[in-house]
């Protein structure tokens, strides 16, 4: 199969326990388990396969599982929403959502011996977790206002539900992409402002004109044969890992949109055949292109394409500064609008989320949207009715005008659900964002980014101030603790932010972050005697 993967001898215990028995052989044994209960299954079972269907085991909650979704673009109907609600409420105190850095959701609280029934509903509705953890592709990203805004240059919707079946067999699974050698994502810009961080994607597509061909078009009566043509520029191998972390490169292929899940196709086939399956932390796609050298990847991609890829446009037309989408914004189609409502660190609860659907069916056209920064956007909503709509009492609580920090709020699971956790986050976040607002005036939003450990899942990189967690050492005592990341720049020219400040005490760092923030970006102190010098 690959070319490290024949060597046996040299396999992870991971590529051990896959070639026993593939991941998504656990389809045909929930019922089996929903019976058996969690406490007399299989340890590799439990622990990893049945992240093939988007179930994980939380060892930090023994019993209490999250289930992964799969939402291609972000996009999900009301009654989607309504059902996942449903799954949710019936765990009481134990059960939420979460919003995640892949326009996705998560649910929590889940046990066993109702996944027969879930699985059930989430079909009756089309929805799937398929695929959604482990050695798969993730939920694919794309513009959340895809066919709401005026500029975009493509629609990414239908290509991106393309490649979901593609991968999935239509939400079913699919043995063909089921053993990858790592997690594996893939993003498609299709607006101006590099909304899904293109750069931090295994395999992502943005927006590029090429020259026309000279080529007389027959039959039109018309030489359109000198007009760019549009299609995507294509990027590979970016990623964050605890071990290393690395932006996108060009690959120097144009794609047109339709060889697009050809593309995606041939490069995941070559990652599965020769991707390198000896050391887990060596195994994202970046690692191959590093032992190949581009040339071959290239190359390699094409004979399975099957034809030749043609050169990159020489520029893309990633040129805007990224928006946020938090506000009410005028669609193209004439007196409708969306609005971006931010939630908190993208924490939901079962009323919130009965309540989203709700609003989105009265005021909308019964769509939801999510972003990457973990928020939503309810789109269609007519002109007559936004007034009524912003009066609704869910919009105190997830606003459309939130603080200029809250309102670029970004934090993974953390401790509270995560066993890799070095520091607990969302609450922390949450709670520091408050007491930094309270003291300071901003004329910028600022984008702080939490991460619980070196994993990156918060994507600290990307931020102005990424946070991430860590143990650190005070009087004698082990604390938890944050690296701070500085110069993240995402949208156009997008590059990785670096560490520069490493082990500060999470009990020591508000007025560290206040500093940064009077010093950094522009923010004025309420009081003067609240400023804290010398960092
Ligand atoms: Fe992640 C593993 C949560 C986005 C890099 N990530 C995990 C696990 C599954 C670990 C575990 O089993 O506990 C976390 C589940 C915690 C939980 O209970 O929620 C987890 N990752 C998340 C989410 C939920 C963070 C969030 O709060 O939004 C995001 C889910 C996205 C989704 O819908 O699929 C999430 N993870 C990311 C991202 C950001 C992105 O994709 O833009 C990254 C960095 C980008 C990348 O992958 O290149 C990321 N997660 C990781 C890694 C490091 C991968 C590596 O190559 O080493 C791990 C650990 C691993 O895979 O071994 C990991
Ligand atoms: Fe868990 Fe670490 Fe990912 Fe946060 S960054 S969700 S703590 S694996």
């Amino acid at each position: 199969m690959t070319d490290t993967a024949t060597t046996t001898t040299s396999l992870n215990k991971f590529e051990k326990f896959k070639a026993q028995k593939d991941g998504l052989a656990i389809r045909d044994e929930i019922e089996k388990f929903a019976a058996l209960g969690w406490e007399a299954m299989d340890e590799i079972d439990r622990d990893h396969r049945l992240k093939w269907v988007g179930v994980f085991f939380r060892p930090v909650t023994p019993g209490k599982f999250m289930m992964r979704l799969r939402m291609p673009n972000g996009i999900l109907s009301s009654s989607q929403m309504h059902v996942l609600a449903q799954v949710v409420q019936r765990y009481g105190d134990d059960g939420c959502a979460d919003i995640t850095t892949r326009q996705n959701i998560q649910l929590r609280g889940i046990r066993i011996e109702d996944l027969p029934d879930i699985f059930n509903r989430f079909h009756a509705v089309g929805l799937t977790t398929i695929q959604s953890g482990m050695d798969n592709v993730r939920n694919i990203t794309g513009d959340p206002v895809a066919g709401l805004d005026a500029d975009e240059l493509y629609d990414t919707r239908e290509l991106i539900q393309q490649i979901q079946d593609m991968l999935t067999n239509k939400g079913e699974g699919n043995s063909e992409f089921s053993n990858l050698p790592r997690k594996f994502n893939i993003a498609i810009a299709g607006g101006r402002d590099n909304s899904v961080h293109a750069e931090i994607n295994d395999l992502a597509f943005v927006p590029a004109f090429r020259e026309g061909t000279g080529d007389w078009v027959l039959g039109t009566g018309q030489d359109f044969s000198q007009l760019p043509i549009f299609g995507f520029n294509v990027l590979v191998g970016g990623f964050f890992s605890a071990k290393r972390c690395e932006a996108a490169i060009p690959l120097n292929a144009w794609v047109a949109p339709e060889d697009v899940v050809a593309v995606c196709r041939a490069v995941l086939e070559v990652f599965r055949d020769h991707g390198p399956r000896a050391n887990r932390q060596k195994s994202r796609l970046m690692w191959l292109i590093d032992e190949w050298g581009l040339e071959k990847f290239r190359a390699e991609v094409e004979s399975r394409l099957g034809k030749s890829l043609l050169p990159a446009a020489a520029k893309d037309e990633i040129d805007w500064e990224k928006r946020d989408h938090i506000g009410v914004f005028k669609q193209k189609q004439p007196g409708l609008n969306y609005a971006g409502l931010n939630i908190p660190v993208g924490r939901l609860y079962a009323e919130d989320m009965f309540e989203i659907a709700r609003l989105a069916e009265v005021y909308g056209s019964g769509e939801i949207r999510f972003t990457v920064e973990q928020n939503i956007v309810i789109p269609n909503i007519s002109d007559s009715r936004l007034a009524t709509f912003l009066t609704e009492s869910l919009m105190e609580r997830f606003s459309i005008d939130p603080g200029l920090l809250t309102r670029s709020l970004v934090s993974c699971t953390g401790a509270q659900f995560c066993n890799f956790a070095l520091i607990e986050t969302k609450n922390r976040a949450l709670a520091m964002i408050k007491a930094l607002e309270e003291d300071l005036t901003f004329t910028n939003p600022v984008r702080i980014h939490w991460t619980g450990c070196p994993n990156s899942c918060g994507q600290p990189q990307v931020a102005d101030i990424g946070l991430m967690g860590t143990k650190t050492r005070k009087n004698g005592k082990t604390l938890e603790g944050v690296d701070i990341y500085m110069g993240g720049k995402v949208g156009k020219d997008a590059h990785l932010g670096t560490c520069v400040t490493k082990g500060i005490p999470c009990e020591d760092l508000q007025p560290i972050l206040q500093d940064l923030l009077i010093k950094n970006f522009g923010a004025k102190p309420k009081q003067e005697a609240l400023v804290v010098s010398g960092y």
